[in-house]
């Protein structure tokens, strides 16, 4: 199976994140993706590819101009604004509520006001590789894309940030570019078919929902934590199933905290069973292992095992899976959970219960 990386990522290292009032070491960590670029390295089901430069076009597909622009040039122009610090944050964020009757604001000129413009938390610090790291875990997708829309049966991009929290005009969650909606994007326009998402990470992908939710040709299926009580706290709810022409082309399934392999599965079988009757001609998988029992921000309880499950139900599906990385932090099992996920969808026996019997 052809995995597609970039030494590059290491470019984004914000080291911090501000979480709940506090200033904490980021759990979204360069670590995260070498320890699984080890575990596959060691195990030739697994060859590496390099990234091609796909330019900005795809991202102008998904992505607000504005956006991607501010992105761009955000650290460079923090520096020309002299505040000194190390990493861009927002000081102000535009609430919704804070222009209600009033219409639209307009983009401020200073480097503080634009973060707030277009970020809408506190734990996705801009550094000054940030945007080259984000850009190529584009190229990362689209490359793997290219494969799949090739004839590979299977592709795995590895990527970090992770995408899925990001929508087409503002970034948060870790996310920066959605290399998730850009590979979807990209390969919606290339099969002139319909694409369907499976996106498993702990988090709801608020981001890939509000890019495709008025879109018939993209099924976006969610499994994740309930929003009422978990991160990205406003959307991700069982009513929200999309809008005009894409109604009914989201499909959101909330689960509770403790939630085991057994429900787990139960819930994957029926994203699975609605991808299924959607028919799309190839599904983007944006996958998490922030659902491990012992992922430090997550509250499932899932075992290693149940992912080499869930890649072998997903690849019953009998459809070209592009897979790509989005979160999972507990850099100490991370490894070994994607090699177990990606041999189950290779149709591949378990190498984590060899060892454990051996
Ligand atoms: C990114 B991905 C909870 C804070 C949550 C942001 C989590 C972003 C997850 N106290 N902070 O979906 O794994
Ligand atoms: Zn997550």
């Amino acid at each position: 199976m052809r995995v597609v990386y970039s030494p590059r990522h290491r470019l984004h290292d914000p080291g911090f994140e501000v979480t709940g009032g506090e200033r904490i070491p980021a759990y979204e960590v360069v670590g995260r993706v070498e320890a699984i670029r080890e575990a596959l390295d060691s195990d030739p089901a697994f060859s590496f590819v390099d990234p091609r430069a796909f330019g900005l076009d795809p991202v102008r597909a998904v992505h607000d101009d504005g956006l991607i622009r501010y992105l761009e040039n955000a650290w460079t122009d923090w520096l020309a604004g002299g505040t000194g610090a190390g990493a861009i944050l927002p000081d102000a964020f535009l609430h919704p509520a804070l222009r209600a009757g009033m219409g639209d604001a307009p983009e401020p000129s200073s480097p503080c006001g634009q973060a707030g413009f277009y970020c809408f938390d506190t734990g996705t610090p801009i550094v000054p590789g940030t945007y080259e790291a984000t850009r190529m875990a584009c190229d990362v997708a689209l490359t793997a894309a290219e494969e799949v829309f090739g004839g590979e049966p299977l592709v795995y991009a590895l990527t970090r940030p992770p995408g899925h929290h990001s929508a087409r005009s503002v970034y948060g969650g870790y996310c920066y570019l959605n290399q998730a909606a850009v590979a979807v994007e990209w390969l919606v326009g290339k099969a002139k078919g319909t694409v369907a998402v499976l996106d498993v990470d702990y988090h709801h992908g608020n981001g890939t929902q509000q890019i495709f939710y008025d879109r018939s040709d993209v099924l976006y299926a969610s499994l994740h934590a309930d929003p009422l009580q978990t991160y990205p706290y406003f959307a991700g709810h069982a009513d929200e199933i999309g809008v005009g022409a894409g109604s009914g082309a989201t499909f959101n399934q909330p689960l509770p905290a403790g939630t085991t392999d057994t429900g787990y599965l139960a819930a994957l079988d029926r994203a699975l069973d609605r991808i299924g009757e959607f028919g799309p001609a190839f599904v983007v998988v944006s996958l998490g292992f922030d659902t491990y029992g012992q992922d430090p921000i997550g509250s499932f309880a899932l075992t290693t095992p149940v992912y080499h499950e869930v890649g072998r139900r997903a690849a019953r599906l009998d459809r070209p899976l592009l897979v790509i990385q989005e979160g999972g932090y507990d850099v100490s099992t991370i490894g070994r959970n994607a090699r177990e996920w990606l041999r189950g969808a290779a149709g591949l026996p378990s190498a984590f219960e060899a060892e454990v019997a051996s």
